[in-house]
């Protein structure tokens, strides 16, 4: 595995590549072009001068999250096959560049869900948190207006606030579309990118829908391992691949993630690891890394990448904000540093007991 840290960016991330280049054993960056919207070409001058950025700060560009996935894909609407042409424009840009890695989403019109950005924990962190009681109380167009106060002043993935002003016509286009309709849209979306993902080497590493249910009545579709296999063998392409988000999938405490690593061997192409500490089913924080402050055997969950030979990208995930750090919530530096270093140690430690 290569240890990677996610950056958004010089104008966008609070985090320089020098400092990520001086935590030991992180030796690549997972970035984007943060300024494009889902649907645009991405072109292969940015491409290549995002990539020189990051090589001549020492570190290598490992993947892309994301390249977003525009909604008439997701909804199927009659204009989808002229973003898919861009998709692929833009598959083939980054397959130009070298890059072999690209994740994404199929999540209607949300991304990822969070009802607080700043709960504040015993020792004084703030963290992410989750409780269905208050997305069952809000309207799903107070969730953003909600949250953004706690953003620090920063854009969050997937909450972009252009797409949040359209928030009643982004319902709207999912109205009659689901789980099955989400199923054959997102089948029609692979079985056309294949080709060029084919041609380049790219491999394509679907996120998990977070939390790992339907919030506000939408439909979700990678939430279990039932739901990925059947996504697999659908388009049955080892470029058809997925993100393992330990913090996604653990979000249903019904998941069992070291088993659902283990049946995806060779189609995890990229890694999220993170802890989450669960109050309720429903009522859940994002925790430190370390097995003991959360509700996850992290040594559990690397030992399963481990035993099925990952090679790919691994990245700590949403850190606590510790230290008096100001940035982005889940995207600090400081707690994203801890996670890495105690992530690179749980890995020795298994390399080595292996070895004997
Ligand atoms: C949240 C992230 C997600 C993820 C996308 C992938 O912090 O894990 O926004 O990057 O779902 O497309």
């Amino acid at each position: 595995m290569q240890m990677t840290l996610r950056w958004y960016g010089s104008r966008f991330d609070t985090v320089t590549l020098q400092q990520i280049r001086q935590i030991p054993g992180v030796t690549g960056v997972i970035s984007t072009l943060y300024d494009t919207a889902p649907g645009d070409v991405w072109e292969l001058s940015d491409i290549l001068a995002l990539k020189k950025e990051i090589e001549d700060a020492g570190l290598s560009l490992a993947g892309i999250e994301s390249v977003n996935v525009h909604d008439a894909i997701k909804a199927g609407l009659f204009d989808r096959d002229k973003y898919i042409d861009n998709y692929i424009a833009t598959l083939e840009n980054l397959g130009k560049a070298d890059i072999h890695l690209v994740c994404y989403n199929f999540m209607p019109v949300f991304d990822w869900t969070r009802t607080e950005l700043a709960r504040v924990r015993p020792d004084g962190s703030t963290v992410l948190a989750y409780t269905q009681e208050a997305v069952d109380q809000l309207n799903p167009e107070e969730m953003f207006s909600s949250i953004s106060g706690d953003t620090n002043g920063t854009i969050m993935p997937g909450w972009e606030p252009e797409r949040m002003q359209h928030i009643k016509e982004l319902f709207e286009m999912y109205r009659s579309v689901d789980d099955e309709a989400l199923f054959s849209n997102l089948k029609y979306f692979l079985e056309r990118i294949m080709p060029v993902c084919d041609k380049y080497d790219i491999n394509m590493a679907i996120h998990p829908d977070d939390p790992a249910w339907s919030v506000f009545g939408l439909p979700r579709i990678i939430i279990n391992k039932a739901n990925i296999l059947r996504m697999m063998k659908m388009v049955d392409n080892p470029h058809n691949g997925v993100t393992f988000c330990s913090g996604s999938y653990g979000t249903n405490l019904e998941n069992d993630l070291p088993d659902m690593i283990r049946s995806l061997k060779g189609r995890i192409h990229f890694a999220h690891v993170r802890n989450l500490k669960f109050h309720s089913p429903t009522n859940f924080e994002e925790s430190a890394h370390l097995s003991s402050d959360g509700s996850f055997d992290m040594y559990e969950i690397m030992l399963a990448l481990y035993d099925i030979g990952f090679t790919g990208p691994i990245r700590p995930d949403h850190g606590r904000m510790i230290w008096g750090e100001v940035a982005m919530p889940g995207y600090g530096l400081y707690d994203r540093a801890l996670g890495a270093t105690y992530l690179n140690g749980l890995w020795e430690a298994i390399e080595k007991s292996h070895r004997k």
